[in-house]
């Protein structure tokens, strides 16, 4: 049995558009109404699965969860003369996020010694509420192995809960016992805030109960109020924590050191790279996505960061990611992709991939890509995605039957017909 970690990327659906669902997420807001270009979208996501595989990486991915949502439109009486924004949430791909799919213990953290898996209610924002019972239905599949994954309901509504992209895990290995620490924000109505927090802290205590993890080994964080307020409706937009490293901004959150001083606690070889404001302001990291990287342990063992292309063309954050890699830290590769259509919604690298630490023997086959498999979700994409969508077309019944088509033709491809 070996246990690595193995990252789930989101294909990016056929529907992906921009309809500023997303208050707080700045992005999101000011893409609204542009059009949208799936293909490219979903080409994006794919190239970037391909080079972590290159990089000697077990990938795996979930798949774009069925759109538009028919049983939406009906519980909302959705009609012609209704709110588009309604109209706009049945039809989000929003699932390419799959950060956001739940949140995941490994089986070395948990009581029972199997992986736990929360999927998250995300019920902050309609067009992210309805996707966690479709979701659970995938990792039910992929995971469905009982004797190494327990899948859970979300936690009940009256706590958001925005699942992996507000969890961090510190470990000496992938495989060996690790500190969970979880972020969550003060409601709006305490700190003033103009925007959402869309992590409530009595649900990162009920998955941390779920789940069955030691209190000694868990760690609960409040986010800085500052930083939601600036945009990063998500922790992981403003920090990344990958085996003994924690990769943050420096205000990232409401106590900065009393947060390493928690962590370090419970997994003293803690090590902190740190961005100062003067080198990297917030509201520059939460532009660029800095923070919201892949942060990977490589085979040989040395660590690499993968970052959005907006990265390197900002000056301060590129100048900041040569000189750390000139410094003797842990983090030895800094490598750029394009997820372009991704981030224009407010999602990089980081909030396309679900971690999961498992063996990947105990996976369903069938959502572990390799390179021909690769190929094939390629040339689906291409045939059937849809180049371009314009805002006015949501709604519009031949484009519906466009987005289903194209959904149904990847899950034929990948013999995956059940999640029909
Ligand atoms: O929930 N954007 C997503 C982005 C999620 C990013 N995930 C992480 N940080 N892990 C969100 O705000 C925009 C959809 C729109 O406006 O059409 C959106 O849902």
């Amino acid at each position: 049995m070996s246990l690595t970690e193995i990252n789930f990327d989101g294909i990016v659906g056929p529907s992906h558009n921009y309809a500023g669902l997303s208050l707080g997420n700045i992005a999101s807001a000011s893409h609204k109404g542009d059009a949208s270009f799936p293909r490219a979208a979903a080409l994006q996501g794919l190239a970037k699965m391909r080079s972590n595989m290159a990089l000697g990486l077990p990938q795996g991915f979930l798949l774009p969860l069925p759109r538009p949502n028919d049983a939406l439109l009906h519980e909302l009486a959705v009609g012609p003369d209704s709110d588009r924004a309604l109209l706009a949430a049945a039809w989000s791909a929003s699932s390419m996020w799959t950060a956001n799919a739940a949140t995941v213990s490994p089986a070395p953290d948990t009581a029972d010694g199997r992986c736990h898996l929360t999927p998250a209610n995300l019920v902050t924002m309609l067009h992210r509420g309805q996707e966690w019972r479709d979701t659970q239905a995938q990792l039910r599949i992929a995971f469905g192995d009982d004797r190494h994954f327990a899948i859970h309901d979300a936690i009940p509504a009256s706590f958001g809960d925005e699942g992996a992209a507000n969890h961090m895990r510190l470990c000496e290995r992938h495989d060996a016992p690790g500190v969970e620490a979880f972020v969550y924000g003060k409601p709006a109505h305490e700190t003033g805030s103009r925007f959402p927090a869309r992590q409530h802290e009595q649900a990162s205590r009920a998955v941390a109960r779920l789940h069955g993890l030691d209190p000694a080994r868990t760690v609960f964080i409040e986010q800085n109020p500052e930083a939601i307020a600036a945009g990063a409706f998500h922790n992981d937009v403003v920090a990344v924590a990958n085996g003994r490293v924690l990769f943050t901004h420096a205000r990232a959150f409401a106590d900065q050191e009393s947060a390493y001083e928690a962590i370090r606690a419970a997994f003293p070889a803690l090590e902190v790279v740190e961005v100062p404001e003067d080198a990297v302001s917030l509201e520059e990291a939460i532009r660029t996505y800095l923070f919201n990287a892949q942060l990977l342990t490589l085979p040989d063992g040395t660590m690499a960061l993968v970052v959005p292309s907006e990265c390197r063309e900002s000056a301060a954050v590129w100048r900041w990611c040569e000189g750390m890699l000139a410094s003797n830290g842990p983090i030895r590769r800094v490598i750029s992709v394009d997820v372009k259509q991704s981030m224009a919604n407010g999602g990089g690298p980081a909030c396309l991939r679900l971690r999961v630490v498992a063996d990947p023997a105990t996976v369903d086959p069938r959502f572990l890509l390799d390179e021909a498999k690769a190929d094939r979700i390629e040339s689906v994409i291409a045939a059937h995605w849809p180049e371009r969508i314009e805002p006015g077309q949501i709604g519009d019944p031949a484009l519906a039957d466009r987005v289903r088509t194209a959904r149904r033709a990847l899950l034929d491809a990948l013999e995956l017909g059940e999640l029909a």
